[in-house]
């Protein structure tokens, strides 16, 4: 068994379903155990400004699957939520980037873990603060927290938690979703 954290972000159309949606995919894997979500986060778009708010949160995974195919797995939920990639930092309906995978360093083609800009992201530390802020990120050999609070004020005044509960079953109207 694995464990691994998976960062989830939204910024068209039905941001809440989309979230939702690859939860609900991500629990009905046979290969995954257990699944723990933080809180909601509205974030303020980085890297490309000009473009809507985000929803953000990080997932909890237990999964027999290695690093690759959880890649392959979560890069078909992305498909699953119509993803179109447009350009680097784009818009997007559904984006799903491992974070951390055990206490591993991955250096292959399409993957590197950690997430080489987990430290810059506030819209991915106050998350993952929630679930796991004690945790040693290998190769920074900080825990989540002492980043978290490394940011810069403005930053972490950009993400904003709006739902504390499940957003689990947050679909809108089918036809609406992109
Ligand atoms: N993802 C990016 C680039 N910028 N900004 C926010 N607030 N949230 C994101 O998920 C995000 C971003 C590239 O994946
Ligand atoms: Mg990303
Ligand atoms: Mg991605």
């Amino acid at each position: 068994m694995n464990r691994a954290y998976v960062a989830l972000g939204s910024n068209i159309g039905d941001k809440a379903g989309h979230l939702a949606a690859a939860i609900d995919a991500l629990r009905h894997l046979p290969t995954t155990r257990a699944i723990r979500p933080s809180s909601v986060y509205e974030t303020a778009p980085v890297g490309y400004t000009d473009q809507d708010l985000f929803y953000n949160m990080v997932i909890e995974l237990e999964t027999d699957l290695p690093a690759e195919q959880l890649l392959d797995v979560l890069q078909q939920i992305e498909q699953q939520e119509g993803r179109k990639r447009l350009f680097k930092n784009g818009p997007r309906t559904l984006d799903l980037d491992i974070l951390l995978y055990n206490s591993e360093m991955i250096h292959m083609d399409g993957l590197t873990v950690p997430h080489p800009r987990m430290q810059d992201r506030a819209f991915v530390l106050a998350p993952l603060d929630e679930l796991v802020s004690s945790y040693i990120v290998p190769g920074l050999n900080r825990t989540v927290a002492e980043l978290y609070q490394d940011l810069p004020e403005t930053e972490r005044t950009d993400v904003r938690r709006i739902e504390s509960g499940s957003i689990e079953g947050r679909r809108e109207k089918k036809n609406d979703r992109i």
